[in-house]
């Protein structure tokens, strides 16, 4: 008998994991792994096969000596939720867009050598004064993690909804105190060819680089995010550290970031070096304005059958459409 196994955004709906179950499955983990470290192992082993036969994939696991893994899962911030069936956590994590490890959807086995400690973030240019940080002391200074759950629109016209934990990046701002004169905010991906083969790949402009305005970075949508269905980041989903603007395109959402600058210039973000023609500074999502090469109108929602219609600011207009007025000769959308 031929077995067609089915792609991402084939599987149906059903098999989307509600977050009652993942939470509680992670409880269950919890407590075996306090009951003995030996027994601890054996059971999260037991466990992921477990999951593995539920979902008839392998689920991908969160960093086993993460340091962080105390702050997860953070309570749940009820203002933003979704509004829409979550995605399966087996999904999320094994279906990504991560071109530092190679330029297909299944990098997620390959990403597992991300080493994400020690890691350190610079804050630099246009600041009171320069610093560098551990992630662990950054996560310390940032306060509280929360979960959110947010759509997420791929510019390929895919989307997930999905909960991450972080912080406002408004906090992260605050902190590095950058100078009025500052206009921009660029942030940029680790770069190590050694590990990430894509990096070999001369033909990218690495590191990945994406940019905001300060505006659009104290807005209180954009979040700092350090774990996803209420667990550290996996490697694939950008640890230990990534942006998340829902309003935007997947693009801009960058990876395991290691630097943020501040500068009074617009960066050119990777994309955008790549093919100015179709992927821009702003990357608005709006189905009226199509991808010079489909149409934005619609997208597929990850486990789901059907397409559902696209929405301008991907549904958030009431919280970020403000930011863009009078801005009218600016490609905000693409
Ligand atoms: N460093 C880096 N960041 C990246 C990418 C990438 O290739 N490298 N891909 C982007 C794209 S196109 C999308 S859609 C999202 C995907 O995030 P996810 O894999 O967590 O769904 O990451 C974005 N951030
Ligand atoms: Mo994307």
């Amino acid at each position: 008998m031929l077995i067609k196994r089915p792609r991402g955004w084939e599987i149906p709906e059903s098999q989307a994991t509600p977050e009652g179950v993942w939470l509680d499955r992670r409880r269950l983990l919890k407590g075996m792994a306090a009951g003995s470290m030996l027994t601890g192992a054996a059971a999260l082993a037991g466990c992921m096969e477990e999951a593995e036969a539920d979902s008839g994939k392998q689920l991908a696991a969160a960093p086993a000596a993460d340091p962080s893994a105390g702050l997860y899962p953070p309570k749940t911030n009820m203002k933003y939720r979704g509004d829409r069936p979550m995605t399966a956590e087996d999904l999320a994590t094994t279906y990504n867009n991560f071109y530092e490890f190679g330029s297909h959807k299944n990098i997620w086995r390959a990403s597992q050598v991300l080493p994400i400690r020690p890691w350190t973030v610079t804050f630099d240019g246009m600041v009171e004064e320069p610093r560098s940080v551990a992630i662990d002391d950054l996560l310390a200074a940032m306060g509280p993690l929360e979960q959110r759950v947010y759509r997420h629109r791929c510019v390929e016209a895919w989307s997930m909804t999905v909960p991450w934990a972080g912080f406002p990046m408004k906090r992260l701002i605050e902190y590095a105190k950058p100078l009025g004169s500052a206009k921009y905010v660029v942030m940029q991906t680790f770069q190590n060819p050694d590990i990430a083969s894509g990096q070999k790949q001369y033909w990218y402009p690495w590191p990945y680089v994406e940019g905001l305005t300060i505006a659009e970075a104290t807005n209180e949508l954009a979040f700092m995010a350090t774990g996803i269905y209420g667990k550290p980041m996996p490697a694939q989903n950008g640890a230990p550290i990534r942006l998340v603007t829902p309003w935007k395109y997947g693009f801009k959402c960058v990876k395991s970031i290691v630097r943020f600058s501040f500068s009074d210039q617009r960066p050119v973000s990777f994309w955008e070096k790549l093919q100015a023609s179709e992927y821009g500074f702003w990357a608005n999502v709006n189905p009226e304005v199509s991808h010079p090469r489909w149409s934005q109108a619609t997208e597929q929602p990850l486990g789901q059958s059907d397409r559902i219609p696209t929405l301008l600011y991907n549904g958030y207009a009431e919280y970020v459409a403000d930011l863009y007025k009078g801005m009218n000769n600016e490609r905000l959308f693409m």
